[in-house]
């Protein structure tokens, strides 16, 4: 390790120490990272006892993406009256400044006491049963990227990495809810059609540029892990017609009533709140 660089995981202490100090609130149960359109879905959470640039924070860069919220947001969450740290800023792989900044936001919301680590994000769907806009759960992930937040002979076991019994809840919420296998590409290009031919043949139903460092940083950290994929698009060459940033706009719009009911009921049964 460099040491002119600052240590990742002292890093994150910092940033979760100035979130304290800044909120007042002394530490978190639950966080959340929301991606391409679920930047509304947290807002009927509960209560925003806390929110700042997270530029203001330690370790957290603006945002390269049109459409995510460079916020950090503090929820007393309705019912459970438990905390939640909302994390709408994400720093992706394809930005260039390795796999560090991609979990900060992760390690952070570890290093403030949460237990719990909610990972959305906006994603191409293999399944042409997906339609743009349907919400999925993700079982498990191949990480595409050739290259991992940890360091060392440091052998995570991965195994349940998407914690079983959150997938449970989250179905007991919203019983519709498929399940597909999340494959992270490095980006930024979206995949070829041949691309996405061999991301099925290797088992995937859903591909993205996000998610799956984080999920290793999270499970690193002891987390238990949600992961609820947003199919935005079809994945290219599935459909027979070009991506069209459009349609994913539009698919986060129609979207959004049942993201969000989804994601409160999902976090308040998670924290503790009766049925
Ligand atoms: I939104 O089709 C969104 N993000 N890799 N492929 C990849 N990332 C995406 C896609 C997609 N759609």
């Amino acid at each position: 390790m460099n040491e002119t660089l600052p240590d990742p995981h002292l890093l994150a202490r910092e940033a979760a120490a100035a979130i304290a100090s800044a909120s007042g609130v002394p530490a978190h149960d639950l966080a959340l990272v929301l991606g391409s359109g679920w930047s509304g879905a947290a807002d009927l959470l509960g209560e925003t006892v806390w929110q700042a640039d997270a530029t203001t924070i330690p370790g957290f860069r603006a945002p390269a993406v049109p459409g995510h919220v460079g916020t950090l947001r503090s929820i007393r969450v309705d019912g459970s009256g438990a905390r939640a740290l909302v994390i709408g800023s994400r720093t992706h792989l394809y930005e260039g400044a390795g796999t560090d900044p991609v979990v900060h936001g992760v390690r952070t919301a570890a290093a403030t006491g949460a237990r719990t680590m909610v990972l959305t994000n906006g994603c191409g769907g293999i399944d042409p049963a997906w339609a743009p806009g349907t919400p999925v759960l993700i079982a498990d992930q191949i990480n595409f990227t050739a290259t991992t937040p940890l360091v060392g002979a440091n052998f995570v076991d991965v195994t349940d990495l998407y914690t079983p019994a959150l997938r449970d809840i989250a179905r007991e919420v919203d019983p519709g809810l498929d399940e597909g296998v999340y494959m992270q590409f490095r980006g930024p290009s979206y995949e070829t059609p041949a691309e996405v031919r061999m991301a099925k043949a290797m088992g995937a139903t859903l591909v993205g540029m996000s998610t799956a460092l984080e999920a290793i940083a999270a499970r690193e950290a002891g987390m238990d892990i949600l992961g609820i994929s947003l199919v935005t698009n079809l994945a290219a060459g599935i459909s027979g017609e070009a991506l069209s940033h459009e349609e994913v706009i539009a698919a986060g719009q129609d979207a959004a009533p049942r993201i969000s009911r989804l994601l409160a009921e999902t976090v308040r049964r998670i924290t503790g709140a009766s049925a």
